[in-house]
């Protein structure tokens, strides 16, 4: 893997690269038994991983942008359903760090910075793409407080939240929740069935008559569709160094079987430009993660990031299946990698959503 200026003794480096030699052990177990142990979150939230943007006050461990993107890269490249329930709980930690109610939010972030898991229930069957169309809604309490009825769709790690972050229609538009993962009236619908991520469980949630107190309430009511989109343009940021390490983990059994083999000057080109895409794509996640991190507006880069990066790792993957034979001792890892990049274009926006959010932004500034 190339780096992009690395410091090789920086601690989250040394842990993140030491995890993912271990979870590329793991890997094949957690998705034959479709289960990442707990032990792998907490061992983890112990280096300061499941919570890197957290600041120290809160627990988390106040890390850079481009060091999470690098972490995340690490660790895809091992087990790539333990590095998605990172990302989805970091993203988590970052929304809760910013917008809840203060004592709640060093009571989750503490909890998430110690391997506990953070969910993000946004999505509903007819409100994916258009999250704007949601059902779920937060009725008022007299005494205070709210009701939440209604149900959320392909919620990574649904079933074993410590928290979830809930959207939600009140009377002033959509607003966002910050709810245990075990309050009464939550219930697992469904754990899908899926070609990928298989030890990552993608759940169905039934909210029931969730009663919240008021300060479960993050920002202002109605203006949580703005914190939704917030959240997902640093989260497009981790999915794209998701798709890379993947990309990468897949790329160095290609390189392997290129070396042992020498198939022929085509297998050298394919090597070329699946090493190009992978840099190219390494560049524009660190291009949209210094933007974040200066604290200027960075929508379209990560959208960008995320577009290129999931696209070229799918192709480095699907080169690599194609090229590495039956019986070589990588093809399993091929066919593993192949089979979890394809997530990566569809959730946290399609890739037809990144070039819209790309082409608005553009205009906007046209
Ligand atoms: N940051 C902050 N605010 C944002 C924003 C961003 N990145 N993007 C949009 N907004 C705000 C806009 O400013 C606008 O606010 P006002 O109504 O106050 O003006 C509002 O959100 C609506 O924005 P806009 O009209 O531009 O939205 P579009 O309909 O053009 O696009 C998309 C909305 C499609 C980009 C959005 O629905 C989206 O990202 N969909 C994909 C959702 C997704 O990734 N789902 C996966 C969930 S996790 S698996």
């Amino acid at each position: 893997m190339s780096d992009v200026n690395p410091v090789e003794s920086e601690p989250w480096r040394i842990a993140a690269r030491a995890h993912g030699a271990r979870l590329a052990e793991a890997a094949p177990g957690h998705e034959a038994s479709e289960l990442v142990p707990m032990d792998v979150y907490r061992a983890l939230g112990a280096d300061g991983l499941m919570a890197m943007h957290v600041r120290a006050e809160l627990g988390g461990a106040g890390l850079r942008v481009g060091d999470y993107a690098e972490a995340m890269m690490l660790i895809a490249a091992g087990c790539a359903s333990t590095a998605v329930t990172m990302a989805v709980t970091n993203m988590v930690g970052e929304v809760l760090a910013a917008f809840a109610d203060p004592a709640l939010s060093a009571r989750y972030c503490s909890q998430l910075a110690a391997g506990g898991l953070g969910g993000f229930a946004l999505s509903e069957t007819n409100a994916g793409s258009d999250p704007a169309g949601m059902r779920t809604r937060a009725t008022p309490l007299a005494g205070g407080g709210y009701r939440i009825d209604g149900d959320k769709q392909w919620i990574s790690h649904g079933d074993r939240a410590a928290v979830l972050v809930v959207w939600a229609q009140t009377e002033r538009g959509i607003s966002c929740f910050a709810v245990p993962g075990d309050a009464p009236g939550i219930s697992v619908v469904r754990k899908e069935e899926k070609l990928g991520l298989r030890a990552s469980a993608t759940c169905a949630l039934a909210l029931e008559n969730v009663v919240v107190p008021e300060e479960a309430l993050m920002g202002e009511e109605g203006r949580g569709f703005r914190v939704a989109m917030m959240a997902l343009d640093g989260g497009r940021i981790g999915i794209a160094s998701q798709a890379i390490g993947i990309g990468e983990c897949a790329f160095a059994v290609l390189r392997r079987y290129v070396n042992e083999a020498r198939p022929g000057q085509l297998a050298d080109f394919q090597l070329a430009d699946c090493r190009t895409r992978l840099d190219a794509a390494r560049l524009l996640v660190h291009q949209a993660a210094n933007l974040k991190q200066r604290g200027v507006p960075f929508t379209r880069e990560a959208s960008m990031a995320k577009l290129f990066a999931t696209e070229a790792s799918q192709l480095v993957c699907d080169l690599s299946a194609a090229r590495v034979p039956l019986g070589h001792p990588g093809r399993a890892t091929v066919e593993r990698c192949q089979r979890d990049v394809r997530v990566t274009r569809i959730y946290e926006g399609t890739s037809e959503i990144q070039r819209h959010v790309i082409a608005r932004e553009v205009m906007k500034s046209a």
